[in-house]
């Protein structure tokens, strides 16, 4: 029989996403129960054409489910992924609260597949969108040159904070819109009052050096996150690592430029034909043609995209990258549905 899914956080931002997804690709599934907040339960949702009824979250609503994908907070995360568990079913889990168990993989199955099949709590983590909207293509690197050293900036997109950040955008845009603002210094600040909504800094208008929470000696939550989940991925646990991330006003799909260096020496014809053969990376990379990717023109789609290739001109063992990647789809939805179909494959044998 085909496994029984659960989706739980069907109605929020990533969980949408995940039922288009699910929708898209090959229908391995039996039931696929949706599952949300009491306050969303008995909406109607549309998965694989047909309108699914939201049940509220319990221990009941996990009744024969054999695998779960939770895109929820941390909090409820840690809340209601071990019920699931304790219910019998493998969770495939997109919060941060377990991705650095040590008992949890950590997965990305174009890079290390292989962890999805040692889970000893029955959990399953996909990391955060950042590290995913750059770690297909680092992992198809790593594997040819081996990865000695990463940094990076991220100019991520304001749908990674969810609605809220979607909504703040839009409002500051439309405030900023046919005016001469941006030309002394506040006066974005002072047109969008108090609507900064959960950004620190106006994003309209404005790029915010900011994201995630505060955590020690400056460092940012998700500069961290990307330290360690880069780290636990690639199976490279003393991989020097250093992020800037930087909010930009930009919908949906992050950005990075990725100074990434390697035990061996490389080439931008060799780098070209490990990215152009690598699953799940689209190189586009002919400045002399306009050619590079943006978030504007890959947002929607499924692969990691990567331009503007260069060797570091003062190191011949280091690239320099331009990525972007669909922060919702390859940075959560898709990541996720992806590591179901592993676990749907070995549970039917
Ligand atoms: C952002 N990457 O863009 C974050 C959101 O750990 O899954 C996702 C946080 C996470 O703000």
């Amino acid at each position: 029989a085909k496994p029984q899914l659960a989706v739980v956080g069907a109605t929020g931002a990533v969980g949408s996403v995940l039922l288009g997804i699910l929708s898209e690709r090959a229908d391995i599934w039996g039931e696929i129960r949706l599952i949300a907040s009491p306050r969303s339960a008995g909406r109607k949702l549309t998965v694989r054409g047909a309108e699914v009824e939201v049940v509220a979250l319990s221990e009941e609503a996990f009744d024969g489910i054999d695998v779960a994908m939770f895109d929820v907070p941390d909090e409820v995360s840690a809340q209601w992924v071990p019920v699931a568990v304790s219910k019998g079913a493998v969770v495939i889990d997109n919060a941060g609260t377990f991705r650095l168990d040590p008992d949890v993989p950590l997965v990305v199955p174009e890079v290390n597949a292989h962890a999805a099949r040692v889970r000893p709590r029955g959990i399953i983590a996909s990391p955060n969108c950042t590290t995913l909207s750059m770690i297909v293509a680092l992992g198809a690197l790593h594997a040819e040159y081996g990865l000695s050293e990463l940094i990076v900036s991220s100019y991520q997109a304001v749908s990674g904070v969810g609605k809220a950040g979607v909504d703040t955008l839009r409002a500051q845009l439309s405030a900023v819109s046919g005016t001469e603002l941006g030309t002394t210094p506040g006066d974005v600040r002072r047109a969008v009052g108090d609507t900064l909504g959960p950004f620190p800094a106006p994003i309209a208008l404005n790029v915010v050096p900011w994201a995630g929470s505060l955590q020690e000696d400056g460092w940012s939550s998700e500069e961290l996150k990307i330290r360690d989940e880069s780290r636990k991925i690639l199976g490279l646990p003393e991989l020097p690592v250093t992020a800037t991330c930087v909010r930009v006003p930009v919908i949906t799909t992050h950005s990075l430029t990725v100074h990434a260096r390697f035990e061996n020496e490389v080439t931008v014809g060799g780098a070209h034909e490990i990215l152009a053969a690598a699953p799940g990376v689209v190189l586009s990379d002919d400045p002399a043609e306009g050619e590079y990717p943006t978030p504007a023109d890959v947002v929607g789609t499924d692969p990691t995209w990567v331009g503007r290739v260069r060797r570091s001109l003062d190191d011949p063992r280091a690239l320099e990258l331009f990525v972007c990647g669909d922060n919702l789809r390859k940075g959560a939805a898709l990541n996720t549905a992806q590591v179901g179909e592993l676990v749907a494959a070995e549970l039917q044998g």
